[in-house]
């Protein structure tokens, strides 16, 4: 595509010659358009047209339209090439005026009274015509003749009542357009397709937002768009490749997002004008950017010091914040010079305080966005009017000042004092589309705001407004605090709010004892059997860890009324957040300073990290730096290696970079800028795809080689069978990476495939509409397609029901994951991303559905399915894992269940890797009898194998003798990577206790507690006099509301015996509770051998 500029294509001929681009001077039309005169000679107006042909007029302009000037004009028309008739009260024109105009290039109709229909049909034979003035008319639509005016390049129709543009679409030459004055609600959408379109003004109308549509006018570089009713100026605009000038003064605009300015293509703007409106954070990116920038006349209160770096940098540069309600620099400071005097001043002796992260969650428009923007605002924002992206998530800073009583470094006495609280909210998108991409960034400790819609709250909607929320908090968290606020208050009666506060109490209550009654439930199943063997005391260790872990998940279960419409109950969240950050185990307090730990100072050397960071993340492509690189980068320019975890972490949790530091692969990396995260999988995973990814919407489409056809089966192939085409996906993201820049691109999908594990490479079969799911590709750069487990929805195949079937009779092992209140989002789909992994695992795909694959391994004659199935009465859910044996010849060489063992093992592997991310959730472990189908095993692949030695066992369903080789992998085969180092444990343990601390500390710190993966060893427990520690063993509870409200239930203690065998439990992960006398000398010292034979077998037999 030729995408160089073409010359302006004008009247006169000195300006062709001069320049090709045409300067409107601000106050417009008459001077530019308004022209006069005769081919070599220049007159006054005439009285009277001239007669004489030989006289050629260029340029008449009438003085009235009788028939006589009519008559005259038609005479010497062939010759005219600008016609003005301005000014003569017009209600319509002659038919026959416009006849004979051949040569007719300008025409001016300003300043008269047409209206629509009366602009005649022979308008449309003005085939030379370049430029056009309908300027102060009475027209309300584009007037139709306008459409074939095929060489026009310049049309105002400012001044007059147009409420839409359409019909401007097919004049492909317009290069000024000019619709100030107007009724226009909306002008992008209707003129974006006017690619060579270079000066835009719509000043004075209604417009409310600017649409992505604009990503597609390249060449425009002068935009007017000031006086109107924007609230957001998208990023877009300031994208544009071409653009010079920007007014976009006198709106509503609130906020200008942050993004990132790729250094190497940037380029100046040389004026943004944002004066008159209404924005409260500095924009401090544009100083990048632009050479002028006016922020006068707007609710500003502080300069970012750091972005103001860039001033000083560059003398040449203007920025204009007068009238701005400033503290900081203080408003007495005017001046560029002295302000940045200031600055630099303040910047030596300004602390900077950690604050914290807030994540506001809750159902699909239950006001998240406009709670957060009155927070933000100090006064009643709606999301309408904000025009905020409705996807994914988005970031808002904070300040709150927060009254503190601190200890006066020079008395030594409690004073007050004001501390800024920095908050950082993310606003969660509440379709129930994003669950799983969301869970991400979801993570322990956390504080929530939970926002359900009062107005339409029942007791039925309980679970669906509130319950689920909080089931999908507590399966990834166990460490939260919850404050629940009400929206759309304003919308109901004081009784009714009422009410509702405490239905809501109640069920919470409710809510609550469900939550323990089904760990109390199983813990007491446990204590009343006839005999607990270590699994099922390991089982029930971790039923009582997650009641007791219920202590440090806290709901505020008085219900925070709020209006975002009317501004009410902001005060009292303020409150509720304020109380939070000065919870002192949610954020405890270091020794050396007694203020809890969002209050503390940052040392400095740490902003200076920071800040560091943030100008790296605007000169990369893709921000994202892997781990190494960062480490290397940042100590040799800041020094201090020991804390960069540190230093990263504290970033990680007040939001201002992603380090993912316990997940496998992510924390090879540091995501400098979330937002742009955010952006990105809000294109992959978007509720509104089929709606807003649109050929249209942009060139990138088209300049990537796709035609219309590609793009909508692309798309389709998306929407209905979760396949991503790589180049699609590169097409979606090509405003975040340009589309030359595949190197980038690989990069990231190297992450998102292995770190974030969105999906899988797939490959398209030739001919049929099926997939090969197990397509063999070495390197990333020849994935063609991608599986996104989380988008596919299709049924299982018909061919695959018959398979399996087939196979019924064969041997088969099959084990459980019960999860009997909630399963996470997406936890199937990743497992299925993993179970993927060819070198891991060995398995070819078959199929995959919405809820199952089935894979036959490559060796061994096996075919496996992954399933999952929703549990009883819709509660919780269920993970199948089941290997049915396929050998050709079953008579003679079955497949036998210790080769099934080797497959599933590394399986269940991965499955216990990944549930340890979430802390909170509740999951069994079964296996099934091979007869009768039932649960009725426990599923011993992390605990001590007793089954092991058995032959046989019976199960309690159907009462059949069951080969227990179906039931636990036999002897197995040593590995490596799942041996509890139970001498390191207990190292650590040790350590921890001769540091003081308590059970219950320890139960809470994950770094000591990794029983998973358990080394074969057994122990007859009963043997043990156990010390009575039970004093010891924290009591579980939940807390429900606050302060005298606050509720709390024991939970009923387990039977003499039992108790006994936890206890056993405990001294055996903790020896350093150990009883004179209790453990005898031989254990002891086995025990001691153990520590060092790291891994090694223990047996100890009853004496
Ligand atoms: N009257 C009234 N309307 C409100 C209030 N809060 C939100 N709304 C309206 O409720 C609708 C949804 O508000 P949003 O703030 O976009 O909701 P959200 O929770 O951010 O929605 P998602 O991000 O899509 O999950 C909008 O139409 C708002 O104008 C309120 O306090 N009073
Ligand atoms: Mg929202």
């Amino acid at each position: 595509m030729n995408r160089r500029k073409q010359p302006l294509q004008t009247a006169t001929h000195a300006t062709q010659k001069k320049s090709r681009r045409v300067k409107i001077s601000k106050t417009l039309a008459p001077p530019l358009m308004a022209h006069l005169g005769y081919q070599g000679a220049r007159h006054l107006h005439p009285q009277r047209l001239p007669t004489k042909s030989a006289e050629k007029t260029v340029s008449v302009r009438l003085l009235d339209l009788g028939n006589e000037t009519i008559e005259n004009l038609q005479k010497i028309a062939e010759t005219i090439k600008r016609l003005m008739v301005p000014g003569l009260r017009l209600k319509a024109i002659p038919e026959n005026l416009m006849d004979r105009l051949v040569l007719l290039e300008k025409l001016d109709l300003s300043n008269n009274q047409l209206s629509d229909g009366s602009l005649p049909e022979s308008m449309k034979r003005l085939e030379h015509l370049v430029e056009l003035n309908l300027n102060t008319n009475k027209f309300t639509k584009v007037p139709p003749a306008l459409k074939k005016l095929k060489s026009l390049s310049r049309l105002d129709l400012s001044e007059n009542s147009i409420d839409n543009l359409n019909g401007l679409e097919k004049l492909r030459r317009i290069q000024i357009l000019v619709v100030d004055n107007n009724k226009l609600t909306s002008v992008f959408k209707e003129v974006c397709h006017l690619k060579r379109l270079e000066i835009l003004r719509c000043r004075n109308n209604s417009i409310k937002d600017i649409g992505v549509e604009i990503r597609q006018m390249k060449q425009l570089r002068d935009l007017d768009i000031s006086n109107n009713k924007l609230s957001i100026l998208p990023t877009d605009v300031l994208l544009l490749p071409g653009l010079e000038t920007l007014n976009a003064s006198r709106n509503k605009i609130t906020k200008i997002p942050a993004f990132n300015i790729k250094l190497h293509n940037r380029h100046w703007v040389s004026e943004v004008d944002l004066s008159d409106n209404q924005i409260t954070v500095f924009p401090g990116h544009l100083l990048r950017m632009t050479e002028k920038l006016d922020l006068s006349s707007n609710q500003i209160k502080i300069l970012n010091m750091n972005a103001m770096k860039e001033l000083e940098r560059n003398p040449n540069q203007e920025l204009v914040v007068d009238d701005n309600p400033l503290v900081f620099p203080p408003a007495e400071i005017t001046g560029q010079n002295a302000i940045l005097a200031f600055i630099q001043e303040a910047r030596l002796n300004t602390p900077v305080y950690r604050g914290m992260k807030i994540l506001v969650i809750g159902s699909h428009k239950s006001g998240k966005s406009s709670l957060i923007q009155s927070m933000v605002d100090n006064q009643g924002r709606l999301a309408e009017d904000l025009n905020e992206s409705v996807a994914g998530i988005d970031l808002y800073d904070l300040i709150y000042d927060c009254e503190m009583k601190v200890k006066s470094e020079e008395t030594g006495k409690m004073v007050k004092e004001v501390r800024p609280l920095q908050l950082c909210l993310w606003d969660f998108c509440g379709h129930p589309y994003y669950e799983f991409p969301h869970y991400l960034f979801f993570e322990q400790p956390s504080v929530a705001l939970l926002t359900f819609n009062m107005k339409e709250f029942t007791p039925e909607k309980f679970n669906e407004m509130i319950g689920c929320w909080l089931d999908w908090m507590i399966a990834k968290t166990n460490s939260l605090k919850v404050v629940l606020v009400g929206t759309q208050c304003d919308k109901m009666s004081k009784e009714k709010i009422k009410e509702v506060k405490a239905e809501v109490k109640k069920q919470m209550t409710e809510f609550k004892n469900y939550h323990e009654s089904i760990l109390n439930e199983r813990i007491n199943d446990i204590s009343q059997k006839s005999e607990i063997s270590p699994t099922l005391t390991e089982r029930m260790f971790s039923y009582r860890k997650l009641l007791i872990f219920t202590d440090t998940f806290t709901v505020q279960s008085d219900v925070i009324a709020t209006s975002s419409a009317e501004f009410i109950g902001f005060e009292q969240l303020r409150k509720s957040i304020e109380l939070i950050a000065k919870d002192e185990n949610q954020f405890p307090p270091t020794p050396d300073y007694n203020l809890p730990l969002v209050l503390h100072k940052v040392k400095t050397f740490w902003v200076d990290v920071e800040n560091y960071l943030d100008e790296k993340s605007n000169s990369m492509v893709v921000p994202i730096m892997p781990w190494d690189e960062y480490v290397e980068e940042v100590t040799t320019k800041f020094g201090m290696k020991k804390q960069i975890k540190d230093i990263t972490q504290y970033l990680h949790v007040t939001g201002k970079v992603l380090w993912f530091s316990s997940a496998p692969v992510l924390s090879d990396y540091v995501f400098i800028r979330p937002a742009w995260l955010f952006e990105l999988l809000r294109n992959i995973y978007r509720h509104d795809f089929e709606e807003k990814v649109d050929f249209g919407i942009d060139d990138t489409y088209k300049q990537m080689g796709f035609s219309q056809t590609r793009f909508e089966r692309n798309k389709k192939e998306l929407l209905q069978h979760g396949v991503m085409d790589k180049d699609f996906l590169r097409a979606i993201l090509g405003y975040l990476i340009p589309p030359d820049m595949k190197e980038n691109f690989n990069f990231l999908l190297d992450i998102l495939l292995k770190g974030f594990k969105i999906g899988y490479p797939a490959a398209k079969k030739s001919k049929e509409m099926t997939y090969n799911f197990s397509p063999e590709i070495e390197n990333i750069e020849n994935v063609s397609k991608i599986l996104i487990p989380w988008l596919r929805k299709t049924a299982e195949p018909e061919e695959i029901i018959s398979l399996w079937e087939d196979r019924n009779d064969r041997e088969r092992v099959a084990a459980l994951l019960r999860f009997p209140k909630y399963i996470p989002p997406g936890l199937f789909e990743l497992l299925c991303v993993g179970a993927q992994k060819t070198e891991r695992h060995n398995l070819t795909f078959k199929a995959h559905w919405s809820n199952g694959i089935l894979a036959r391994h490559n060796k061994i004659d096996a075919i496996l399915m992954i399933s999952h199935e929703s549990g009883p009465k819709g509660r919780g859910a269920c993970l199948k894992y089941e290997l049915r044996g396929d050998s050709p010849d079953p008579v003679y060489y079955p497949t036998r269940p210790a080769a099934m063992w080797t497959i599933l093992l590394p399986l269940l592997q991965d499955f216990e890797e990944i549930i340890k991310s979430f802390k909170g959730v509740l999951v069994e472990r079964q296996m099934l009898c091979k007869f009768c189908r039932e649960p009725s095993f426990l599923g011993e692949w992390n605990t001590p194998k007793e089954t092991q030695n058995l032959p046989e066992k019976v199960c309690e369903a159907c009462g059949e003798k069951v080969d227990t080789d179906t039931l636990v992998q036999q002897r197995e085969e040593k590995r490596d990577d799942v041996l509890l180092k139970l001498g390191e444990i207990r190292a650590r343990r040790k350590d921890a206790m001769s540091k003081g601390m308590t059970l219950e500390q320890m139960l809470h710190e994950e770094e000591l507690d990794k029983p998973i993966y358990g080394r074969e060893r057994r122990r007859n427990v009963g043997i043990l006099q156990a010390p009575d520690i039970a004093g010891l063993l924290p009591t579980p509870t939940i807390h429900v509301g606050s302060g005298d409200d606050s509720e709390t239930a024991d939970v009923d203690e387990t039977t003499e015996t039992n108790m006994e065998n936890i206890r056993a439990l405990y001294l055996l992960n903790f020896p350093g509770i150990t009883n004179e006398g209790t453990v005898s000398d031989e254990e002891t010292l086995e025990q001691t051998q153990e520590e060092e034979n790291v891994g090694e077998e223990i047996i100890m037999t009853k004496k």
